[in-house]
């Protein structure tokens, strides 16, 4: 049996999607900026797939969604494009984001940062979420932008981007949030909160990869990353991706029609599933459920390094992760677990099992049998486990900063 739960990383793409790309690859391939027919005919599709984007996120027309290549594309636009409005200028020289935003955003604010930019690195609470208070406390005069991500790609973790979008709107700073893994697992709506910049990537909700989004706000500064031909209104020259478009449209629409299954069923099957993980001795989870995106569960077993765990699971067919896809071949502790004060022992045992709207019942009963089987065998094996001072099984209280 094979069973893929690692949706946080990537998705299969819905096979509705799929159908609808794919006669914008032979046969109605024009460049839409031709001035001829091959052009005219992509030009519905573009127009149809634009259209269910910003429905999507409920962006009024006269915002912009720009079409990218990824979310980390978007996340690395706002952050420079930052760099170059407010910080080179001299206007202002400060921004914030969170200490668990993707590397995406973290690797760009420390390139800015390295650029003369003062970064504010804002810690998470014990239970992985951003409290709305520490970005109050830390704005000051010179803040030009607060980046932090509506959830949480490790843990789950759905982040208080109302309340930050409003303390943001109180002191005139920018906000930006990504919204990769909120997309399809909580209502989007950048109507509803205060936001000026979010990100989004087709992948993560079964659609294609290799094409992302950054919503602007009307009015809202952004320098163009691709001078060249002015397509994107200027901001991001270069031949549109046509099946990208019409792939990504779709993807959202299906998205948004799932969305109720994903916060009841999917939602459902995930708390059966970490109920009986959690069964296990031994074993803790960062985030309360209820403060999560309904498919995502981040689990420590103690006394288990979740590389070795990993193994087990692949041998038997099974895909998870130990956090971030990105960060997973560096055997580094999971960086939520050391943002939180995990002790080292437990910092190394995190598992991140991510469900979809494709997961079944059955997949999830051979995945706790495995898990069950794993759990025995290695702490078999485990020279630190049987040496875990008594004490430990109420979590992870003892280890908070
Ligand atoms: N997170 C994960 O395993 P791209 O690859 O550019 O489409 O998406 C990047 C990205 C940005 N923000 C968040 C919150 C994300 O989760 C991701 C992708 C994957 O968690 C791969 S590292």
């Amino acid at each position: 049996m094979k069973v893929y739960l690692d949706n946080n990383a990537t998705t299969i793409v819905d096979p509705a999607v799929f159908s609808e790309m794919e006669p914008y690859f032979v046969q109605r391939y024009g460049n839409p900026n031709s001035l001829h027919l091959f052009a005219s005919e992509t030009h519905p599709a573009i127009k149809d797939g634009m259209e269910k984007i910003y429905a999507g996120i409920h962006a009024p027309r006269e915002d912009s969604v720009i079409i990218t290549s990824c979310a980390t594309e978007s996340n690395n636009w706002v952050l420079k494009s930052i760099y170059f409005e407010y910080i080179l200028t001299g206007k202002k020289n400060h921004i914030m984001v969170s200490e668990v935003e993707h590397p995406s955003v973290i690797a760009t604010a420390k390139f800015i940062e390295s650029m003369g930019a003062k970064v504010t690195y804002l810690p998470i609470n014990h239970e992985g979420i951003i409290d709305p208070q520490t970005v109050r406390d830390n704005i000051t005069e010179n803040t030009a932008l607060v980046s932090i991500m509506w959830a949480n790609n490790e843990t789950g973790a759905i982040f208080p981007i109302a309340e930050i979008g409003d303390i943001c709107e109180e002191h005139n700073v920018l906000f930006h949030t990504d919204a990769v893994q909120a997309i399809g697992k909580t209502p989007v709506d950048v109507q509803a909160i205060n936001v000026d910049y979010l990100t989004f990537s087709a992948h993560k909700f079964h659609g294609p990869k290799g094409v992302g989004a950054l919503y602007v706000k009307k009015g809202k500064e952004l320098i163009p990353l691709l001078h060249g031909g002015a397509q994107m209104g200027g901001y991001r020259s270069g031949t549109l991706n046509v099946p990208g478009i019409v792939g990504m449209g779709k993807a959202m629409e299906q998205a948004i029609d799932a969305l109720e299954f994903e916060m009841t069923e999917v939602r459902e099957m995930r708390d059966a599933f970490e109920d009986e993980l959690l069964k296990i001795e031994d074993t803790f989870v960062v985030t309360p459920r209820e403060k999560r995106t309904p498919n995502t569960i981040l689990i420590s077993f103690r006394g288990i390094e979740g590389e070795s765990m990993l193994w087990d699971l692949n041998r038997a067919g099974i895909g998870a992760s130990t956090g971030s896809a990105c960060a997973s071949e560096d055997l580094e502790a999971n960086s939520v677990m050391e943002a939180i004060g995990a002790a080292e022992d437990l910092a190394h045992t995190a598992i991140r099992f991510s469900l979809s709207r494709y997961t079944t019942q059955e997949e999830l009963d051979y995945t706790l049998e495995t898990v069950k089987e794993a759990v025995k065998r290695l702490r078999g094996i485990s020279s630190s486990y049987a040496y875990a001072p008594e004490g430990h099984k109420s979590g992870l209280d003892s280890h908070h900063h």
